[in-house]
């Protein structure tokens, strides 16, 4: 149990903070005074970590998911030591990585916040890894705000943590009764905050949220609960400690003005209590192992024989599935999908090394991510990529998070056939492209979604892998090397005079139409991309200049942002070189897939006819 001392550390470091803050005052200065005791009793006397190793994998998590309120998380690792006091005068300034939100350039931020709605989630995760991957004592905190509660994706990120029983995670909601313009919607309302943290599964305190005995206590108590995560409800004052401007509308985000720093300042620092005090956090245990960071490879060459018939969404499975046996840090994630995605195949495997996110994909995104923070696991997050964009918020946030989480989409395009156009990712091409880390690999055949599966596992970033419904043909052998970035020609002759470019379902409609051109003396070149992102332009211009300049796109995806505009963007400064592009156009609807591709002129006979036509021009 706590003692007098640590309270009174705690009250002198919330102190601390709160002068820093009025200092600076800059950014959100309200946002974080609110916060100041609670970041004061989890620093300086709950959290277990290494203040001059703060990426330690031992350490306890911290997760600011209010991220507008950084000074507060910026202060508590000055006072900690890691930050020099002076830097924090460089908030926000352009060559300072003390950022208006917090990143990983930071090594005390595992994942980027400032979207709000997003550090629970990715809590999640971490504290699922630390339950049943790392099965290590570090524990994981995630502070958020009252207005924050209104996004759904924390309350996919509650029921998670309560169906794994996640007792290393305490979620702590700073109920500051206000958001940016205006109360929240429960104001302080305290017993219902309680009466829904207790209904989604979570242990339960509501506390004043300024008592640093009480928040000691509760964070204490929290760590005694088995079976169960915490919510440590606070009830708090937007901008205490700040006269004539705690518990006021219209302070939130604005700096504090300059003619009333002095004396704000002045009362915060009559209020501590034990001035000068140097603070140690406690330390952690070591029961966690470095991360093993060499390259992960497939225990064998791909199983298939050019010919074979399989989806590459069932090659998805089967690749994973070996690559599990290859590292004990694969992982796998699924919302409800796994017998569709073929991820059940690598739960079937390794069941322990499974989560099931159910129907909550916002969420599912986050928990990969976590997962995959401080190289702890390699996570493979799998459902319809039609399902993904929305968690394109979680997605772009990864980004700046340098997420190196790996998403596989099932079910793209209208060859998916009869369930119909809710069903077909036709946007996702655009929508990873538009990622500044990710790879997008877009397989063909069996062979080259085993490797696309072996290169994501090693690619840093965020990578997204594009699967297909329908059984293709195996058109590679076994020893066929993969690289990112690097197309293959998989038709050509002396006298090809156009270049097909598809990928997926398409690339094998573009093989059956060169051989229906073949048969009237037509030859075309066809290339396969690989990844559309880094997409090969080198061999794509060679192969156009060796064709007339002609190039046809053919994709299972809308024309916006897909293989086409790639391709477009990627010869676009090239001269004399004419780019024709079939793609999905319109909202598709129930039907064959061989139907469908014919109705949205992506099959063969459509490919063949547009190669008639550049031979016509
Ligand atoms: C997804 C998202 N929507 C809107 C915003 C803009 N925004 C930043 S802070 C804020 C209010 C937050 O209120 P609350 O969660 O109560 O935090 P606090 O009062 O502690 O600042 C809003 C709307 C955002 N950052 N993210
Ligand atoms: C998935 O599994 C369930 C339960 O076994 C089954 O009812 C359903 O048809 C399966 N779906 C697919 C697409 O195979």
């Amino acid at each position: 149990m706590p003692t007098r001392v640590v309270w009174n550390c705690a009250t002198h470091a919330c102190m601390y903070v709160h002068g820093v803050l009025s200092v600076s005052c800059l950014s959100h200065p309200t946002s974080c005074c609110s916060a100041a005791e609670v970041m004061s009793v989890l620093f300086f006397h709950t959290m277990r970590y290494k203040a001059d190793d703060p990426r330690n994998q031992c350490n306890d998590r911290f997760v600011l998911s209010k991220g507008h309120a950084a000074p507060v998380l910026y202060a508590a690792w000055s006072e900690a030591g890691f930050i020099k006091e002076s830097d924090l005068l460089n908030l926000r300034k352009i060559d300072s990585d003390l950022e208006g939100h917090p990143t990983p350039k930071l090594d005390f931020v595992d994942v980027a916040t400032g979207s709000l709605g997003q550090g629970l989630g990715a809590s999640c995760g971490m504290a699922y890894t630390g339950k049943n991957f790392d099965k290590s004592s570090y524990r994981v905190y995630c502070l958020l705000g009252d207005g924050e509660c209104s996004e759904g994706s924390v309350w996919e990120a509650m029921a998670f943590a309560s169906y794994y029983e996640l007792d290393n995670l305490v979620a702590i909601l700073d109920v500051n009764r206000l958001g940016q313009s205006e109360a929240a919607p429960l104001k302080h309302d305290m017993d219902t905050y309680r009466k829904r943290c207790e209904a989604f599964g979570w242990n339960t305190y509501v506390v004043d949220g300024h008592d640093v005995e009480e928040l000691c206590k509760a964070f204490w108590q929290a760590q005694q609960v088995k079976g169960k995560p915490t919510c440590i409800v606070a009830k708090t004052f937007k901008g205490k400690g700040l006269k004539n401007i705690e518990d006021l509308d219209n302070w939130h985000g604005k700096p504090i003005p300059k003619d009333r720093v002095d004396d704000l300042l002045n009362d915060l620092q009559a209020q501590i209590q034990v001035p000068n005090k140097i603070l140690c956090p406690q330390l952690p245990n070591d029961d966690a192992a470095p991360a093993d960071l060499s390259p992960i490879c497939m225990p064998s060459p791909p199983a298939y024989n050019k010919g074979d018939k399989i989806a590459t969404r069932r090659a998805y499975g089967l690749a994973l599935a070996k690559l599990g046996q290859a590292s004990q840090k694969v992982v796998a994630l699924d919302g409800d999908t796994k017998n569709s995605t073929f991820s059940d195949m690598f739960k079937k495997a390794f069941p322990e090394r499974y989560i099931e996110c159910f129907i909550a994909e916002q969420n599912m995104v986050g928990v990969a991510m976590g997962c995959a923070t401080r190289d702890r696991t390699v996570a493979f997050a799998s459902t319809f990529a039609a399902f993904f964009s929305r968690a394109y918020d979680q997605i772009r946030m990864g980004a700046i998070s340098q997420s190196n989480v790996n998403l596989v989409g099932s079910h793209c395009g209208v060859s998916i056939g009869e369930d119909g156009p809710s069903q077909m990712a036709l946007e996702d091409l655009a929508m990873f492209r538009a990622i500044p880390t990710c790879t997008v690999f877009y397989p063909s055949d069996g062979v080259s979604t085993e490797r696309a599966v072996e290169l994501a596992a090693n690619t840093k970033g965020i990578c997204f892998i594009r699967t297909s419904r329908p059984d293709t043909a195996v058109i590679y052998s076994p020893d066929e090397k993969f690289e990112v970035g690097v197309a293959k020609v998989v038709r050509q002759s002396d006298s090809d005079q156009v270049t097909v470019i598809g990928a997926g379902v398409t690339l094998h409609e573009a093989l059956a139409a060169a051989d229906m051109l073949a048969s009237e003396g037509k030859n075309i070149r066809v290339i396969d991309p690989f990844t559309i992102k880094p997409l090969d332009a080198s061999t794509i211009l060679a192969s156009a200049r060796a064709t007339g300049g002609q190039i046809i796109t053919v994709e299972d995806h809308y024309k916006e942002g897909g293989l086409g505009e790639a391709v477009l963007s990627a010869v676009g400064s090239e001269p004399g070189i004419v780019v024709t592009r079939l793609a999905v156009s319109g909202v598709p609807r129930s039907g064959k897939p061989q139907e469908l591709l014919d109705i949205f002129c992506i099959s063969a006979k459509h490919i063949a006819n547009a190669v008639r036509q550049t031979f016509a021009n």
